[in-house]
């Protein structure tokens, strides 16, 4: 077997290559065979040493398949600091993503160059860790404390420019990056250039209450996640005393938070996350339709954002509504969310309006003649549905994927409208769609073995993180929502009020407590629903009657400005008297004795509701793996992933 790790002398210059695919991770091998290469070139007739990689990435990190497994020699840091101390100048070559050990490994190295498409940075957090091999401690000596903190407390790569402008790359190279490496490092020797630590720089000047700032700036957005903190604390252990002090504070927190139960689960939703992409029985390489058009039913909010997903990834979009007021309704709310995008950086205006120019708008069947796609996303109706799908499949042309954007209803109902029931496919998407990342691809009982392999990886294009779900009434998100919502009218009734409730739950790490919730979705939704229902498909009403209640008296939710709270002009929740007087009545009137509910039996109660529906649609084949639905609660509902999602959560308390 072909080594992964290469040495080789090029005239004055060693070059050591990395060839471990996927992503060139810093396994156990390539540490090793990147000892061995750079004590090669310590006695050769090298003047210096670039570091490059083959294949699609520069080294995108620790090898996190070998982490919660007993170290192996060399370390990381023990072998990053081998590199730093070679006699010979190291240059770091980066193409693709250096991050994380990838990133520490470059500044480890005395100089960087990259291409311009290349990324840079230091995700850690997202794994529930910190930067273990010196990046807490080399970056704020080469980039300042400010953008170091920004850098490993966010997990977002920048981009090589970016990364020039902060002092950590020194170079672009344009065009090929092996040569124009090569060429540098002949150009630093020939200049006299020398060894240059990184660990021996001092860090620029800073303003001392900035680890505070960030310390309470984290704390409430981070949701009880310990990395976070712990990244500030080792930043600040690089201004506060030597180098190697500052390895020692670094490895103590790096440590902790390895063997913290947060990161087992975020690290766990990493590969859930790919796992959830492979379908099972489908071949990898089953071919995929071309999709470079396509046509949006429905501008409304969902609507909207769908056809923004598209846009943004280059697919050009026709929306469709019944007027020509809802079109210029519904095209008018996607502007006002790419101004919002604009407004908030999220996009460059020249960017934003290359988008906003794919898509365009038409009340005419007719204009979807020629799309590769269609995703219909009109209000749950299944009679309007259907009536949809028939009339597409008079209009479009052969082999166009029909794709409903329903949250519950019966898929191949929906194809059995149609007679290409094999193109038919549910992509349930969340709102906001151009911003929550999860997409639920519903698999028909026809849909075609190439359309699931088509949505799958236009999914990943569009940004969109995706899973697999049978058919069955809400999925898997909103089918185990239901008895999780029902639960929550329960544990009302029994007491305890919607602040305690939701407190209990954001406490705990949701992003949203379910009553504020329910008050966002509307209230209305699940009470118009619940009209079409005989009292028995209704099912006990202890768990719909206080909902109910508070629609008749106009509470809708947000919306209305109340539901389960009172909102204000910014949209803030205030408990409400009068909700907590209607829910003793509602008790009183069910025969629900009311007595003091603790949190943790609110946070055991609610999460073993989920838990349960999610065994049963395990059962039933409507999931795949249990990692999936995790994935689904993550992205979707607010789940905390450093809790690993609710299977995991289960199988690991
Ligand atoms: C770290 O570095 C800690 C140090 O500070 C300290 C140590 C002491 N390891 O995402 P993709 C696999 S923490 C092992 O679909 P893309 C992945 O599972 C690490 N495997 O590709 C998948 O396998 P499969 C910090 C990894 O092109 C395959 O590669 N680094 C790793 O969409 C393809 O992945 C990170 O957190 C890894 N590090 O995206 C970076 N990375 O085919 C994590 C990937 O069997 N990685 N795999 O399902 C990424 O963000 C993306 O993978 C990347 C490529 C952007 C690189």
């Amino acid at each position: 077997m072909a080594s992964v790790v290469s040495y080789e002398l090029e005239r004055n210059v060693g070059v050591i290559s990395i060839d471990s695919p996927p992503v060139n991770a810093l396994s156990q091998v390539v540490r090793q065979g990147l000892l061995d290469a750079i004590s090669e070139a310590q006695s050769d007739a090298s003047d210096a040493v670039v570091i490059v990689c083959d294949g699609r990435t520069f080294i995108a990190g620790a090898d996190i398949t070998e982490f919660g497994k007993p170290p192996m020699e060399p370390l990381l840091p023990d072998l990053l600091d081998t590199i730093e101390a070679s006699s010979k100048m190291v240059i770091a070559a980066i193409h693709g993503t250096a991050l994380g050990g990838g990133l520490e490994t470059a500044l480890a190295a005395h100089y960087r160059c990259a291409v311009p498409a290349a990324k840079i940075g230091l995700p850690e957090v997202k794994l529930g860790l910190l930067p273990g091999a010196g990046g807490t401690q080399r970056m704020p000596r080469l980039a300042g404390v400010k953008a170091s903190l920004d850098l490993t407390t966010s997990g977002a790569p920048i981009s090589a420019e970016e990364g020039q402008k902060i002092g950590l790359i020194d170079k672009i190279i344009d065009g090929d990056l092996r040569t124009g490496a090569l060429n540098w490092a002949r150009e630093l020797v020939a200049a006299g250039g020398a060894v240059r630590k990184s660990s021996e720089q001092v860090v620029p000047d800073f303003d001392p209450a900035i680890f505070g700032e960030y310390r309470e700036k984290l704390a409430a957005r981070s949701r009880g996640q310990i990395a976070p903190g712990h990244i500030v604390t080792a930043v600040e252990a690089a201004t506060t005393g030597s180098f190697e002090d500052g390895m020692a504070k670094e490895r103590e927190l790096f440590v902790t938070c390895m063997n913290s139960s947060q990161s087992a689960g975020m690290r766990h939703i990493f590969f859930a996350e790919r796992q959830a992409a492979k379908i099972e029985g489908l071949a990898k390489d089953t071919p995929k339709r071309a999709v470079e058009s396509v046509g949006v039913i429905g501008g409304g909010t969902m609507g909207g954002g769908i056809a923004m997903c598209f846009a943004n990834a280059g697919i050009t979009v026709t929306m469709m509504e019944i007027s020509d007021e809802a079109l210029e309704r519904g095209l008018s709310i996607i502007d006002r969310n790419y101004a919002g995008s604009v407004k908030r950086g999220k996009l460059s205006a020249d960017k934003a309006a290359s988008c906003r120019a794919l898509i365009s708008g038409s009340t005419d069947y007719a204009a979807l003649a020629d799309v590769d796609m269609v995703i219909e996303a009109v209000f749950e109706d299944p009679q309007l549905k259907k009536k949809i799908f028939a009339q597409l499949d008079e209009v479009c042309k052969p082999g166009a994927i029909l794709a409903t954007n329903t949250s519950y209803q019966d898929v191949n109902a929906i194809a059995a409208a149609t007679r290409r029931p094999e193109d038919v496919v549910g992509t349930h998407f969340f709102s906001p769609a151009h911003i929550m990342k999860l997409l639920e691809v519903v698999r028909g009982e026809k849909t075609a073995d190439d359309v699931l392999a088509t949505v799958m990886a236009l999914a990943k294009k569009i940004r969109k993180v995706p899973v697999v779900s049978g058919v069955c009434y809400g999925f898997i998100g909103n089918r185990m929502l239901r008895p999780y919502g029902k639960t929550a009218q329960l544990l009302l009734l029994e007491g305890a009020s919607p602040q305690q409730i939701d407190a209990a739950m954001e406490t705990w790490g949701m992003a949203m407590g379910p009553l504020r919730v329910f008050d966002l979705a509307g209230l209305d939704i699940g009470y118009k629903a619940r009209q079409a229902l005989s009292d028995e498909e209704k099912g006990d009403p202890k768990g719909y009657r206080v909902p109910d209640l508070l629609v008749e008296l106009g509470r809708m939710g947000q919306k209305s400005g109340s539901g389960f709270y009172a909102y204000d002009d910014a949209r803030q929740p205030t408990p409400d008297p009068a909700v907590d007087g209607l829910i003793e009545m509602a008790a009183a009137d069910l025969g629900v004795e009311r007595r003091q509910v603790t949190d943790e039996e609110i946070v055991e109660r609610m999460i073993s509701a989920l838990v349960a529906e999610g065994r049963k649609i395990l059962e039933e084949g409507i999931a795949q793996r249990s990692g999936d639905i995790d994935v689904v609660y993550v992205y979707g509902y607010g789940f905390p992933a450093s809790r690993g999602g609710p299977m995991f959560f289960d199988d690991h308390q």
